[in-house]
């Protein structure tokens, strides 16, 4: 069966193409650097937001147009399977991501939960062989279920914890049978709304003791794949424990996990927290932290995770500059952690939706290649802090003065004569290198 049927392989056509159905930017095989787009970009479409999400709302029922609309449970869940291929194949898209929940739906027992996913992934196996596509990483809904609605690894109920975790331990052997590259955790639940019924301490140290089972257990299985952390600021709860970077950082460090995971940073839950995903990138980078990325952007006028494909062209810029800079990823890649918007209702949005983030990814990797290629913020950046490189700045860099020696050497100075920040021409030159990224 055909699923997208106006929809055949999508090739590239040109900055100058007008067809819906066509790249504009991304062009596989084109070298950008030492490397291929395709190499720079591994990217993965997401299971959850493709082709389980139906574009329900708290005011309305689903309005997406799917083929397995009116079809039992497994029998959707199967041809869901065929859709994705399909999906993948026509978009040149080698990977994809999941929650165990995606793949097939929940049974009366948790022993029928899993037959049900045992089914579906036996058929994903073979069409991951057929197809050749992979899988970047799995992940386990733990915030799906009501039984979750207190938290899975910070709940207060020691049972909900066991079935948390054996739910986790499940998700990682069918991950690694599918040679899974990654695993996340995200949080889903992990939070709470109000300190007046939390044990925060209780419930932090849970979830670190449950993250190190996995660790174990990934371990005993021999599942080479990373392990990620997602931050999100909120939503579900009010106060998530996985906040932004820092705090995934200073919690792992706190428990000596820092070694066994990496952070899948997702630009929306970026801007959720307050900072760009520039920054998040950056903070994450240089500590040598950041693992793999889900893709989207959110509206800026709406305070919550609307998952929205990436078309927003700084950001795809900015975040690509951070992403040569470290040379791209090792088991990571940029997942459509994306819907389309509910009045996207046909098959035929999903094609288009993919072909718009894909290309505003294609297009920021060229312009941050520029960026780099060409040094000027860089050389800004030196300028910048050039009285680091000699004297008693290099004294202060090499962490080889005191207060005494600052103080005697401050008493012989004039009021220091300071450099402008020059924000604004750097912002219009960013601007230049988008423009001249395509115009070229
Ligand atoms: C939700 C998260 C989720 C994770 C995987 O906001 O982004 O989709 O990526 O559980
Ligand atoms: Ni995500
Ligand atoms: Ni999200």
């Amino acid at each position: 069966m055909e699923f997208f049927k106006e929809v055949s392989k999508v090739s590239y056509e040109g900055k100058d193409s007008r067809n819906p159905l066509a790249f504009k930017h991304y062009n596989a095989k084109q070298k950008i650097g030492s490397k291929t787009m395709e190499e720079w970009l591994p990217f993965a479409m997401s299971w959850w937001h493709t082709l389980v999400a139906g574009g329900a709302d708290p005011f309305g029922a689903p309005t997406a147009l799917r083929t397995w609309n009116d079809k039992e449970l497994m029998e959707a869940s199967k041809m869901r399977v065929e859709a994705g291929f399909e999906f993948m194949d026509k978009l040149g898209i080698n990977y994809f991501c999941f929650h165990d929940r995606d793949l097939a739906p929940e049974g009366k027992t948790i022993q029928e939960t899993n037959a049900n996913l045992d089914l579906v992934v036996d058929i994903l196996a073979e069409k991951m062989s057929q197809y050749n596509k992979k899988v970047l990483w799995g992940t386990a809904s733990l915030f799906t279920n009501p039984r979750y609605m207190h938290g899975g690894a910070t709940s207060p109920n020691a049972d909900i914890f066991a079935i948390g975790a054996a739910q986790v331990k499940k998700a990682l052997d069918v991950t690694h049978k599918l040679n899974g590259q990654g695993y996340v955790f995200w949080g889903g639940r992990e939070g709470y709304e109000t300190l007046l019924n939390t044990d925060m301490k209780k419930e932090q140290d849970h979830m670190a003791y449950f993250l190190s089972m996995a660790v174990d257990y990934k371990e005993k299985i021999g599942f080479k794949g990373s392990f990620y952390l997602e931050p999100k600021p909120k939503e579900p709860t009010k106060h998530q424990y996985d906040f932004d970077v820092a705090t995934c950082m200073e919690f792992l460090a706190k428990y000596n996990l820092d070694k066994h995971f990496s952070i899948n940073i997702e630009v929306n839950h970026a801007t959720l927290a307050g900072h760009t995903v520039h920054h998040e990138a950056h903070l994450a980078r240089i500590n040598d932290m950041w693992g793999t990325l889900d893709i989207n952007f959110g509206d800026p006028l709406l305070g919550w995770d609307t998952d929205q494909f990436p078309t927003n062209i700084y950001d795809a810029t900015l975040m690509m500059y951070e992403y040569i800079k470290q040379d791209g990823f090792t088991n990571g890649g940029l997942n459509f952690d994306a819907k389309v918007r509910r009045g996207s209702h046909t098959m035929t949005d999903l094609v288009t939706s993919y072909i718009a983030g894909m290309d505003t990814l294609a297009w920021g990797l060229k312009a941050a290649h520029n960026m780099i290629e060409d040094g000027y913020y860089e050389k800004n950046i030196n300028e910048r802090y050039a009285t680091y490189q000699s004297g008693i700045g290099a004294k202060i860099d090499k962490k080889q003065t005191s207060f005494d020696e600052l103080s005697q050497y401050a008493n012989t100075l004039e009021e220091p004569v300071l450099l402008s920040g020059k924000q604004e021409v750097l912002e219009a030159e960013l601007n230049q290198f988008i423009w001249n990224a395509v115009s070229k």
